[in-house]
Parts: structure tokens; C-alpha cells; sequence
């Protein structure tokens, strides 16, 4: 039975996490350690922060002070954003620290011994002005492989290749910006070509790998491996553990890539269990599966499986599904850039599923994803009606007509039984998908069994047969109830605080994968109390959130589409009967540019009413949405189309806000 080591990339501890590194890394491999969990694989989810190299030393320099205070500080921030949004690591580690000094000091003099790295003079970027060294990103300039103005002597943020800071255009020491000389300093080097042949051989057995990844690998070897420096001059790092190794500390990519190991040894450790690393890292059985974003393909890809091969007993990478880029406005996020949207930002105002869900439904998995606050409102919106709505409107009703037990269903009809059919295939196709990888994919079709499930509370109308076919109700409700629970355990990967809550309202806590689609609520169990369990967002509320004012959420606004100019005396008030609808049908009317002429699900009759909404909201916004609709005023003829009632709003700042009854109301309640 195979077993499961699933790292994410060790994050740079010079900044706190934003959503484009939780898009790439860290929630794609939640998801999947969230599921393997769920079908009982032994499995552990690994990682910790990269405290070491330049990235590090740089800001604190730019911040004034020490690296130590840098790490600490930013440990400890990373640490939270992961919290806040779910990412359940077993281990968070952090390379600065004694275990892994001692690792990779230990595997440097390993590979040294058994000649995978030599020693030699080379040349190196020196700065006259700020008298010192300038190993990798102490240098900036033109990448020499694509020309983007964004490479650094390590790597180009555009192309992803890894350089030598020798080889950049036109370069420029990063601190004060003078062109630098060349001096020539020792430094100890990987020698990469001795891994060509394996690698190329290596990579021809994974052909299950995403085409990204392998195709950027074999474009490596194409151009030819060569040896390169793993050390630098630094006095941050870990040292060189050499006589005459003064100042050098080994490149950070070399030993943080050995950090996945040093947290797994930390975690085993802690559990009283120093050497169970082993049962991962150097059993053969276990599957390496390594979440990266696609600029660190080359050093998962070249530098650690060369490393790791060469240290001689450990297992290789079994996949890294890395993935492409999360942008904002086309520009890369970028912590040492600070272009980016940070998580606390948005765990200070918003709860994480609705992030987490945004984040899986549009993952940048095989092209570059846009971030825009417009997308993920629509996602959120989507989410609390087609999932948070069939949800509560289930319990809802099994409270209002079942006094909040599961009612006893009739014989099964074909409705059902396609409807149970359909949630077992979503069940076993979305499990082939995750075990692929393709998170996005399975996450959408997990929400075509909720758009299902609504169709068919809808096409029962519970709220009719509950007054003329009191048994057709129970079953409806006992079947969406079903439906309800098999949504709250393959949604939990990605929802897992909403599933949660789902759990508390169901009164059902498990999470094992094959128990959706099964009939887990028998008649009789009795369910907890409804909730709202996620919010909708109203358009610009992201405004709201740059003001560092919290987001009230649900467009909760509770005055009239018709203004109500003056007041209107009470009995006057009390003779309007006001009704809730579902608009299930909007249309437009030939030559009306602010009209529309919708059809209202009113419970027991639908009623068309014409509105003047279209200035304010969209067909898509209309479709499916609950309104309060004046139903005692006589019909009129509006552009030739009869209006039989009309739809409640408010109007302010030049705006039309809709009044929305609770989610938990039913077409055809009265409004009292
Ligand atoms: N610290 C991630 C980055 O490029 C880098 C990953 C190390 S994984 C060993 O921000
Ligand atoms: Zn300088």
C-alpha cells in the first residue's frame, strides 16, 4: 500500500504569504492531502519556511535590521496566514534552526566525498561602491534568456530559468545600483553534469507528469547540464562546513530544498519517533508529491532529484504538479516586489472558504489565472446560492414540515434513484480527477451535483406537496437531505470550515470519501439548526475593505425598489400583501432599455412582472434570486406586457438595491 510525503515549497520567511503563492502552492496541496486523508491513505504534509540566502538578507537591509529579526518576524505571520486559511500542514518547520544545520551540512560533505562536488576558483559580481560580494540577487539586469527586464543573478521571475548572474545584461549591483566588477572568489559547485543522463531517463518515466513541467525539464537538458556554485559569500546561511570556508554558507536552494527532509526528521522527532523519516523519505513505497509554483520546476526538477540520487537512499519526487502563475492585473504577485493582495489582508475582512473556493474553481493549473476582486465575488455569490442555499433551504424545510428530523421516504422513485446514482459517479469520477491532480476539474463537477440537487428540490416543490402530498414532501426532503450530506464530505478538501459547519447543521461528522452517495441520514436522525453559512458580497465591496472597514456581506439592504417617497401610514401599510418570489425566468422587452419582464416562482403560481432593474442588475444577477413582490395591487400593461404585482427595492447613491428576503425564505411566504 503505498504511502504519501506531500511537501509545499518552503515560503521565504521575507514577507508575509499573498494569494498568488496560496493559489500556486499551498492550497492545491491542501486540497489533496485534505482528500487522501479523507479515503484513509497514510500520508503527512510537510513544510516550514526558507530563512536562508539572499531574499532574506536583502530585506533586512531594506527593513535595517537583523536577519534573525526577519525570520522571526515573518515565521510567525506565514504561520498565521496558513492557520487562518486551513492549510493543514503536519509540520511547519523552519531552516534556521540546529536539526537543519546539521542535515545539510552533513549531505554537502556526502556528495563532496563521493565527488558530486568539487571545488574551483570562479569569477563573482563584486560591488566597489558597497565594498562586498554580490552572490545571486545582489545583482539585477536583463535576462539573457528571454530579455525581461525582471532577472536577477539567481533566477528570471518572467522566463523562470535559473541563471548565472554572469551571464545577466547590462547588470546592476540591487543595492546601490552601480555597475559592478568581477573578482574571483572559491566557491564549491554541484557537479549537475554528472546527473544528464539519469535525468533524461528519469524524467522519460514519469510521462503521467503535467506537460509543463516535463517540457521544461527536457528543455533544460537540451541545453546541457553543467556544474554550479552551491555556495556563496554570505554571513547568513548555513556555513560551508569546511577548513577555509570562512564567510561562505551554502546556497540557499541547495540546502532548502534538503528543508522538506529536516522538517519531516523535526516532525518524527517531536513524536518520540527520531528515525520514522526513514519510513518516507528512504522507503521506496512512498510517493514524493512536491506542490510548487512553476519558477521553481527547475530546482525541484534538476537540483533535488540530482541530490537526492546522488546521496544515494532516498526516494525522488513521484510528481510535482507545479503550477502556473496567479496574477493580478497581468503582474505576477510578488512578495519582494510587494505587488500583491496578502492573505491577512483578506482573512482581516472575509472568512477562507469563500477564498479557498475562488482560488480551487479558478486555479491557474495549466495557463496563468487573473485575479480580480469582480471574479471572486461572483465565485462567492455562486457558492453561498447554489451550495449555502440548497443546504439551508433543506434543513430549512425538514424544520418547518418534519419537526427537524429526517422524514421517511416513500419507495424511491426514478428521480431519486438517478439523483443518488449521479452523486455516487460524482463521488468516484472526482476522486479520479484529485488523484490526478486536477483539482479545479473535480471541484466543479462536485458543484454540477449541487446545481442537480436544486433542480430537483425545485421540480418537487416541497412547498406545494408539503400541503396537498405530505408523503412526496418527505421524500424530496429526505433525498435532498442525502444530497446535502454527500456535498457537505466532497466539498470538505476545499470548504472544510463551511463543511464543518454543514457537519453541525446535518448532525453528520464523517468524513470518509466513499460515504458520499451513500444514505448516511436515516429517517428519524435529528438535525441541528440552520445557519446562513456563507454571505454574498455586493458589487465594490472590495472598496469597503481598502477603507479597512469590515465587509457586512449579504445584500441584506431592507428598502423598496419603488422608492417609497412618503411614509405610509400604518393600515395603509398593513393592507399591502407582500409576498416572497424566485425569478425564474428575465427577458427583455423589444425597445425598453431599462425594462425587464420576469417570471416569479411564487410558491403555489408564477406571475410575470415587468421591472425597471436593467440599469442595475444583470440577467445573471436576477436569475435565481429571491425578491419580495407586492402582489395585492392591480395588474397594469407596461409597454404592451402585463406586470401582475411589483418587485420591492431601494434606491441610494443614484443606485437600485433589490430587497432580499432572509435565504431561508420560501417562494410564496408572506412578508410580516
Ligand atoms: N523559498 C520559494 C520562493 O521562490 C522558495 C522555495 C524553496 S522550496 C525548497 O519563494
Ligand atoms: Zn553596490
Amino acid at each position: 500500500m503505498p504511502r504519501y510525503l506531500v511537501t509545499s515549497a518552503l515560503p521565504y520567511a521575507n514577507g508575509p504569504t499573498h494569494l498568488g503563492q496560496i493559489a500556486g502552492a499551498y492550497l492545491p496541496a491542501d486540497i489533496y492531502v485534505r482528500f487522501l486523508r479523507m479515503c484513509e491513505e497514510d500520508v503527512i504534509f510537510i513544510c516550514g519556511t526558507d530563512e536562508h540566502g539572499v531574499p532574506i538578507t536583502l530585506k533586512a537591509e531594506q527593513l535595517g535590521i537583523t536577519p534573525r529579526e526577519v525570520v522571526d518576524r515573518f515565521h510567525e505571520e506565514i504561520k498565521n496566514d496558513f492557520k487562518g486559511l486551513g492549510i493543514s500542514f503536519d509540520n511547519f518547520s523552519r531552516t534556521e534552526n540546529s536539526e537543519h544545520y546539521r542535515f545539510t551540512q552533513g549531505v554537502f560533505l556526502d556528495l563532496l566525498e563521493k565527488g558530486h562536488i568539487t571545488e574551483k576558483l570562479m569569477k563573482q559580481f563584486y560591488c566597489e561602491k558597497c565594498k562586498r560580494y554580490l552572490p545571486d540577487r545582489y545583482v539585477n539586469g536583463t535576462c539573457p534568456e528571454c530579455a525581461s527586464l525582471n532577472a536577477r543573478g539567481d533566477q528570471c521571475d518572467d522566463c523562470g530559468n535559473w541563471l548565472d548572474a554572469l551571464d545577466l545584461v547590462n547588470p546592476v549591483c540591487a543595492i546601490c545600483g552601480s555597475t559592478p566588477v568581477q573578482r574571483e572568489t572559491k566557491q564549491w559547485f554541484l557537479r549537475l553534469d554528472q546527473f544528464q543522463n539519469w535525468l533524461g531517463k528519469w524524467y522519460e518515466n514519469h510521462g503521467e507528469w503535467k506537460k509543463n513541467v516535463l517540457n521544461y525539464c527536457r528543455g533544460w537538458l537540451k541545453k546541457g547540464l553543467h556544474e554550479r556554485a552551491i555556495t556563496s559569500d554570505l554571513d547568513w546561511g548555513v556555513p560551508v562546513p569546511l577548513e577555509g570556508a570562512r564567510g561562505k554558507v551554502l546556497y540557499v536552494w541547495f540546502e532548502a530544498l534538503l528543508g522538506y527532509v529536516s522538517s519531516t526528521m523535526e516532525y518524527f522527532a517531536e513524536k518520540g519517533n527520531p528515525d520514522g523519516w526513514k519510513d518516507y523519505w528512504q522507503n521506496p513505497d512512498c510517493r514524493l508529491v512536491q506542490f510548487i509554483g512553476k519558477d521553481n520546476i527547475v530546482f525541484h526538477a534538476v537540483i533535488e532529484p540530482s541530490v537526492l540520487h546522488g546521496l544515494g537512499d532516498f526516494i525522488l519526487p513521484w510528481n510535482i504538479p507545479a503550477n502556473e502563475y496567479l496574477n493580478i492585473k497581468g503582474e505576477k504577485f510578488s512578495t519582494s516586489r510587494g505587488t500583491a493582495l496578502w492573505t491577512k489582508d483578506y482573512l482581516d475582512h472575509l472568512p477562507p472558504d469563500p477564498l479557498r473556493y475562488a482560488l480551487a474553481i479558478n486555479a491557474p493549473e495549466n495557463r496563468d489565472a487573473d485575479f480580480t476582486w469582480d471574479e471572486f465575488r461572483s465565485k462567492n455569490n455562486e457558492l453561498a446560492d447554489v451550495f449555502g442555499n440548497f443546504i439551508n433551504r433543506t434543513i430549512k424545510f425538514a424544520h418547518l414540515y418534519f419537526d427537524g428530523k429526517v422524514p421517511e421516504p416513500a419507495e424511491a422513485g426514478s428521480a431519486e434513484e438517478e439523483l443518488m446514482a449521479s452523486a455516487v459517479r460524482t463521488r468516484d469520477e472526482t476522486e479520479g480527477m484529485l488523484r490526478k491532480f486536477q483539482l479545479k476539474a473535480a471541484c466543479s463537477r462536485i458543484m454540477d451535483l449541487a446545481r442537480e440537487g436544486n433542480r430537483y428540490f425545485d421540480q418537487a416543490q416541497p412547498w406545494k406537496t408539503a400541503k396537498n402530498d405530505p408523503q412526496a414532501c418527505a421524500t424530496s426532503i429526505y433525498y435532498s437531505l442525502q444530497i446535502a450530506d454527500s456535498l457537505r464530505i466532497l466539498l470538505a478538501p476545499f470548504i472544510p470550515f463551511t463543511s464543518e459547519k454543514t457537519g453541525e447543521m446535518l448532525r453528520s461528522t464523517s468524513l470518509l470519501w466513499n460515504d458520499a452517495g451513500k444514505e448516511c441520514l436515516p429517517a428519524g436522525h435529528q438535525l441541528g439548526t440552520p445557519e446562513i453559512l456563507l454571505s454574498k458580497l455586493k458589487k465594490g465591496f472590495e472598496k469597503v475593505m481598502a477603507k479597512g472597514e469590515t465587509v457586512d456581506g449579504i445584500d441584506d439592504s431592507n428598502s423598496p425598489e419603488v422608492p417609497i417617497k412618503e411614509s405610509i401610514a400604518y393600515d395603509e401599510f398593513m393592507k399591502l400583501d407582500m409576498r416572497v418570489g424566485l425569478i425564474t425566468e428575465v427577458h427583455d422587452i423589444e425597445g425598453a432599455d431599462k425594462l425587464y419582464r420576469l417570471i416569479a416562482n411564487m410558491g403555489d403560481h408564477t406571475r410575470q412582472l415587468v421591472a425597471g432593474m436593467k440599469p442595475y442588475y444583470s440577467k445573471e444577477e436576477l436569475l435565481n434570486r429571491k425578491v419580495i413582490v407586492l402582489v395585492n395591487l392591480q395588474p397594469v400593461s407596461i409597454r404592451g406586457v402585463k406586470s401582475n404585482g411589483m418587485i420591492l427595492a431601494s434606491d441610494g447613491d443614484g443606485k437600485v438595491f433589490l430587497l432580499e428576503p432572509g435565504s431561508d425564505a420560501m417562494p410564496g411566504d408572506s412578508i410580516r
